[in-house]
């Protein structure tokens, strides 16, 4: 404990305990990720071994510097939803960083397919990481001779029933997302502390989810989700430019807008836009499609989900049944 003597020649403490980086907040406005009833079956490099023992070096990369990347993918009624374009987008992720993945897409599909299977698992959400693999200290990749490869597959609820019928509320956080010049947000890599820092300052504002801004000011995106605002009968969405990932569900969110008859644009968004929408969305993965009803405290519309975020939920949910990758043909 440090003390100082004050002027009458008493001890003062200076530190009488560990500082608190930042003051108690409620816990996010989020589901709790459920423990799984039973252990999980996860694949490491070839093998599945239990979740106990799914462990992976203290010297890999992806831990010591991010450095890797990951997709989030998820299977509805035993199909794997949109399976092509997250392996793409994999593929791709890895081609940006100059990373090897160990695995074709064909033996990358039969694993996560299998270890689907292994869990027992008709509805979830896989977590697919390719990691740099094992160096030394030093931050050259050339070090790391094999990626790894880990398949997580579990069950995931992001958001309560609630919060689908309901909507969320966001705040602008004073955190960036990174520019292109930066780290590409194009690259969905392990280095997701921009989106870490966000997400920390949306939970100290009592948000649901936080809306990031790029350096001139233009939304990009929220933390894991792409995002719509609707006026006039029109959508529009920030260009990829802008600083958004090229979400396969804000993709799926095209076609139901083009099937509805909807016009739907890529534009700058600024703040303002938000305030001034009729409807706003978040579309992602894990989130799926999900309305917004209040930005950093102005009531969006009418307060409550507008009609062409409830149509847009609800061809979402038809469309995440129909087609994918079956599982267990
Ligand atoms: N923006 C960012 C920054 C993302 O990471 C999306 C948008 C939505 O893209 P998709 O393809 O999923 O429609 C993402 C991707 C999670 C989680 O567990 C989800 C993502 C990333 C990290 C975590 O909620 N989603």
């Amino acid at each position: 404990m440090l003390t100082k003597t004050t002027a009458d020649g008493a001890g003062a403490t200076l530190v009488a305990e560990p500082r608190k980086t930042s003051r108690a907040v409620k816990p996010a406005n989020e589901s709790v990720t459920k423990k799984a009833a039973k252990p999980l079956t996860i694949f490491i490099d070839g093998e599945f071994v239990a979740e106990e023992d799914a462990k992976i070096s203290v010297f890999d990369h992806g831990l010591l510097y991010g450095d890797g990347i990951f997709e989030g993918i998820r299977f509805y009624n035993g199909r794997v939803f949109r399976l092509k374009d997250h392996l793409d987008r994999l593929w791709d992720s890895a081609r940006s960083i100059c990373l090897e993945i160990p695995m074709s897409h064909g033996e990358m599909t039969e694993a996560l397919l299998e270890t689907i299977r292994k869990n027992d698992l008709r509805d979830g959400y896989i977590r697919l990481i390719v990691t740099r693999g094992v160096g030394n200290l030093g931050l050259n990749p050339a070090q790391c001779k094999r990626p790894s490869v880990i398949i997580i597959a579990t069950t995931i609820a992001l958001y309560s029933a609630e919060m689908y019928q309901n909507g969320l509320t966001v705040v602008t956080v004073p955190t960036h997302r990174t520019g292109p010049g930066a780290l590409n947000p194009a690259v969905k890599s392990l280095n997701y502390l921009n989106n870490v820092m966000a997400r920390i300052e949306a939970n100290l504002s009592g948000a649901d989810e936080a809306l990031m801004l790029n350096d001139q000011g233009c939304i990009a995106e929220c933390t894991a989700d792409n995002i719509f605002v609707i006026k006039r009968g029109e959508i529009f969405t920030p260009p990829i430019t802008a600083g958004a990932l090229r979400g396969i569900t804000r993709s799926v969110v095209f076609e139901i807008a083009a099937e509805l008859g909807i016009k739907i644009s890529e534009v700058d968004i600024s703040r303002h836009d938000v305030f001034i929408a009729d409807e706003c969305l978040l579309s992602g993965t894990a989130a799926e499609v999900i309305p917004v009803i209040r930005a950093d405290g102005r009531v969006i519309g009418t307060g409550k989900p507008g009609p062409i975020s409830l149509r847009t939920i609800a061809r979402f949910r038809e469309i995440t049944r129909e087609g994918g990758t079956p599982i267990y043909s």
